[in-house]
């Protein structure tokens, strides 16, 4: 039986053990581009099986939050492309996570000053972050419009612009699109947050849609088995809810299967938070078994809240990949740490959001 630390293959990336780092926002990227320590840190965390970025805006519409990096301009591609040497030299894997935040915005970081967009024009009750002075300040999102049907295509674009420049130009080992966490793509898949009336609204097919036509034109620009996607069928984040999820994200995983995907990434529970929320039950077992019954021989790759013991159980079950988050800030070689059995340090939550490499590139290695 496989353990943690056992190679394993996820589409076209080999990955040496089972251990993979979660995307964690640190807004550290000024002006939207990786900051001066971002190749440091992703380095340091190289012997993850395969490291999976911070959530990375395809566009300046998609940006929500200050001081997290893109995927659009010269700039960050360039600052990137540091990222992803490193992390090779070391002999890491790493794959950018493709973002659009929708509502969840400001004007002040839309182009034009604009409101964000999103399926409907439903305020989201929730908090974005700007960085003032160096200092996180959390502020209220902006009313959103909603998207017109004609701009869909040009969005779905923007995605796959991005996902081949993080292939080819970067060297990215592969993307993973961000479907999760009441960002743009959750926000069209959930019926709290889309009342649309026309092709993408409504049924379960036609919220699938815009997610569905996203990862199609992804994996036509870098191939399936570079292609990951992270959802979350029942988290309150951001402030998204739907009235019956266990059909909604079993249909859209039994769409995902025909697509070879390298790997399907599952948030269970409240993101960050608890792992079983009475009020928005759901059987993960049988979203599993949704996607191997329509043929799906992606990775399946679960997260939120694992420890050494849930995560050896995980895969002895027969998961193939546990990501961490939260452990990575503080823990550089938490690969390491949990083959030896060695405590984990805590990390300061005073500086997960924004500074420089105090709280980010200064955690030690263990020194035994
Ligand atoms: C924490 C702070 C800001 C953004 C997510 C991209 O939840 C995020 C995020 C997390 O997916």
């Amino acid at each position: 039986m496989p353990t943690l630390f056992d190679p394993v293959t996820a589409g076209d990336l080999k990955l040496a053990n089972r251990i993979v780092m979660a995307p964690l926002t640190r807004n550290r990227s000024p002006d939207a581009i990786p900051g001066p320590f971002a190749a440091t840190y992703y380095t340091q965390r190289a012997t993850a099986g395969l490291i999976i970025t911070e959530a990375t805006a395809i566009t300046q519409q998609g940006q929500g939050y200050s001081d997290v990096p893109g995927l659009y301009g010269t700039e960050q591609l360039d600052a990137w492309k540091k990222v992803t040497e490193g992390v090779h030299a070391a002999g890491g894997k790493i794959v950018v996570q493709l973002w659009h935040v929708g509502r969840v915005s400001h004007t002040s970081l839309q182009p034009d000053n604009g409101a964000p967009v999103a399926p409907s024009a439903i305020t989201a009750k929730t908090k974005t972050v700007l960085i003032k002075d160096g200092v996180p300040v959390f502020v209220e999102t902006s009313e959103p419009r909603a998207l017109r049907a004609e701009e869909l295509p040009e969005l779905v674009h923007s995605y796959q612009t991005a996902a081949r420049n993080a292939v080819d130009t970067v060297g990215f080992d592969g993307v993973e699109i961000h479907g999760a966490n009441g960002y743009l793509l959750d926000q069209f898949l959930k019926t709290g947050s889309n009342k649309r009336e026309d092709d993408y609204g409504g049924s379960i097919e036609n919220r699938a849609r815009l997610l569905l036509e996203v990862t199609r034109a992804v994996t036509a620009a870098v191939g399936g088995g570079r292609t990951g996607i992270r959802l979350s069928p029942v988290t309150p984040a951001n402030d998204v809810v739907d009235a019956d999820p266990q059909p909604l994200f079993d249909y859209v995983v039994r769409e995902l299967a025909s697509m070879n995907l390298a790997y399907i990434h599952i948030i269970e529970g409240a993101t960050g938070g608890p792992r079983e929320l009475p009020d928005r039950p759901f059987d993960y077992a049988a979203l599993k078994t949704a996607y191997r019954d329509a043929g799906g021989k992606g990775a399946w790759m679960v997260n939120n809240g694992y420890d050494k013991t849930l995560a050896e159980h995980a895969v002895a079950e027969g998961d193939d990949l546990v990501a961490f988050g939260r452990p990575y800030i503080g823990n550089p070689d938490l690969v390491a740490r949990l083959k030896k059995g060695a405590a984990l340090a805590e990390s300061n939550k005073a500086t997960w959001y924004g500074g420089g490499a105090e709280g980010y590139t200064d955690y030690p290695l263990l020194s035994y």
